[in-house]
């Protein structure tokens, strides 16, 4: 262990003394104690075990990052692993004050006029299948993908709403390379979108789409590939195969009834639903040589027309999640009401289609034998959602039914042990646990549950997520935090894989606006446009004073000239909705029409030095005539 770690140690039995003899005393006498508080924990060596491992002292620093979706609240958050400490929300398709996001020109002309998004599934950027530390893409259910520069923890690109893709929640998966970020639709519509079938025509006239997202290798840049007709089941996960599966794609459905109504009766009819097989290459090729036919102005391929590129794989009824192995040898996925997962062997799969092994076809897509295909059910338990690895042929599978998370082995089949969650697990996460070479320290539960194992809140209680240690064969849960909401997909990446900036360097300031010394700050006026160049450093605007008339259109770029870490400076407008942050060495530009009249104070949000109060100014308003 680093040196840091043997600093810490001393904090820790420090700390365990003081946790154990208050734990023992409050255990006799706190009658409000919450409940649970002292059932909970086992044996004191267990509680002071997991204490030490996931205890970061003051001024060290968590081994991992951890990126955690936040579902409809629009946001990535980013934790540090193992302390669970919150450390950073990265605004996404929500505008958030704190840091400016959504208000400044850039960011808002990004929004457009959609101010909230639904992020399921985080997916950091890949080389040859490992995490690259580049950046990373999240997906929204509005049919956008987003791409965070890891650079600068910054929202830099917001992709879509993509056209016929309707609910795409299975996304934001990159392929091994990066080549892709994939989505497909989970709501079937008729498309192109805006065309209207009635409901009664839903098993003939609504579509499923698959859609690839092309990523440019050395920006990071989003542009639409190609889409795949499918047939109208719900598109609901997907992973992108590796090693031995490189080029293919997975993704599960549910309602292979093609049923309307309460799904959950009318689409759980069938013992069996699918997971879609896409030979993503060979699609691409398709594209390339020109094949689909233009619906709501891209080309889409039917899979009838061009044969060879989407084969369907008979899975337990209503299945949620798909993982492939860290080898690409397996693709496992299961019915969320089953019992059992299964491991299905992509060799087999391969054979199968070789042999034409098929029971039928969906809309001219063939639909391959399950008894050819897979090699094994395991026994996990039951409702498994999401499974991740860990090296050595380990393999965790998420139980919501029973609240667990399910060890086992891949080849043998083993369940091999099982650690209960508090309370209804969905997705889990390993310390990267769905690359090709997983590490095996970390998992975390994402729960959507937390059970009152926390000081009350009121209704809206916080959701749970556990930190599990997995490093010996037992799983040991070591630690409850509570996660913002909605906490589906995570991933954890090694802390050294990054190396973000902390100021932007004066070089690389090219915006037009951009001013670096108070010589150059003022106001300028043409016509009833007036742009005025503010200068923000410790602790004043220059100017002090902008000057302009009812009825003009501003725009105010401020430059803060700091070089220095941490010294941000906001510039606050408090009538008119107005609040940027700017960080060292950056330029933000607001547009505004001055339509009220007045006197208008400006003001500094971030605290940026003893004399932050004073760093203010006025905007002047004046009347016509
Ligand atoms: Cu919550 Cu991946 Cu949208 Cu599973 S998803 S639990
Ligand atoms: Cu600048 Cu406070």
């Amino acid at each position: 262990m680093n040196k840091q770690k043997q600093r810490g140690t001393w904090f820790v039995w420090g700390l365990l003394a003081l946790v154990i003899t208050l734990g023992a005393f409050l255990g006799r006498c706190a009658p409000g104690a919450p409940r649970g508080a002292k059932q909970r924990g086992g044996a004191t060596s267990d509680v002071a075990v997991a204490a030490q491992k996931t205890y970061v002292a003051p001024g060290d620093l968590d081994e991992y990052y951890m990126f955690a979706s936040g579902g409809h609240s629009g946001q990535v958050y980013v934790y540090g692993i193992p302390s669970m400490r919150h450390l950073s929300t990265i605004p996404v398709y929500t505008p958030y004050p704190a840091t400016g996001y959504g208000f400044d020109d850039d960011s808002r002309a990004m929004l457009g006029s959609l101010t909230w998004g639904d992020v399921h599934h985080p997916s950091l950027s890949e080389t040859n299948g490992d995490y690259d530390g580049r950046w990373l893409f999240a997906n929204d259910m509005n049919g956008r993908v987003a791409r965070i520069d890891l650079r600068d923890f910054k929202t830099k690109q917001i992709f879509g709403p993509v056209p016929n893709v309707s609910g795409n929640h299975a996304s934001a998966f990159v392929t091994p390379n990066t080549e892709y970020s994939m989505m497909a639709s989970r709501f079937s519509i008729p498309i192109p979108k805006g065309s209207v079938a009635p409901i009664d025509k839903y098993a003939t006239d609504y579509k499923g789409v698959v859609a690839a997202i092309k990523i440019d290798p050395k920006t990071g840049g989003m542009s639409l590939g190609w889409e795949i007709l499918m047939p109208p089941f719900d598109y609901d996960l997907g992973d992108a195969g590796k090693g031995a599966s490189d080029g293919w794609m997975f993704w599960t459905s549910y309602n292979a009834e093609r049923a309307t109504g309460a799904l959950e009766v009318t689409s759980t009819q069938r013992d069996r639903d699918y997971i879609a097989a896409i030979d993503w290459r060979a699609a691409e090729k398709a594209a390339a040589e020109g094949k689909g036919d233009l619906v709501g102005g891209v080309k889409v391929i039917d899979p009838r027309k061009v044969p060879g590129l989407v084969y369907l794989m008979p899975c337990g009824k209503s299945p949620h999640g798909v993982d492939v192995s860290p080898d690409g040898k397996w693709i496992i996925g299961s019915g969320k009401l089953q019992g059992v997962t299964t491991a299905f062997n992509f060799e087999k799969v391969q054979t199968a289609i070789r042999n034409q092994d098929f029971t039928g076809d969906e809309d001219g897509i063939p639909v391959l034998k399950y008894e050819s295909i897979k090699d094994a059910e395991v026994p996990v338990g039951l409702g498994p959602l999401h499974t991740q690895f860990g090296p050595n042929g380990d393999a965790y599978t998420s139980l919501f039914v029973d609240s667990a998370i399910a060890k086992w082995k891949l080849g043998t089949w083993e369940v091999v042990d099982k650690v209960p969650m508090s309370y209804s697990i969905g997705h889990l996460t390993a310390a990267e646990g769905d690359t090709v070479s997983p590490d095996g320290n970390w998992l975390v539960g994402l729960n959507k549950l937390s059970h009152g194992r926390h000081l009350s809140v009121g209704p809206s209680q916080p959701e749970s997520s556990q930190l599990v240690d997995i490093t010996e064969e037992k799983m040991k849960l070591l630690y409850d935090a509570f996660t913002e909401p909605e906490p589906h997909y995570a991933q954890i990446i090694k802390a050294d894989k990054l190396h973000p900036i902390e100021v932007y360097p004066k070089e690389e300031n090219r915006h037009p606006l951009a001013v670096w010394d108070v010589k150059d700050a003022g106001v300028t006026r043409q016509g009833n446009k007036v742009t005025a160049r503010v200068v923000a450093v410790r602790s004043t605007f220059t100017p002090t004073a902008i000057e302009v008339n009812q009825g003009d259109l501003v725009t105010i770029a401020v430059t803060n000239i700091e070089q220095t870490t941490d010294e941000l400076h906001g510039f606050a407008l408090l009538d008119y909705n107005l609040n940027i942050v700017i960080d060292p060495g950056e330029t933000k530009t607001i547009t505004f029409k001055a339509d009220k009249k007045g006197v208008f104070p400006y003001y500094c949000t971030n605290f940026c030095s003893a004399l932050h109060q004073e760093m203010q100014g006025y905007l002047i308003v004046k009347g016509r005539g």
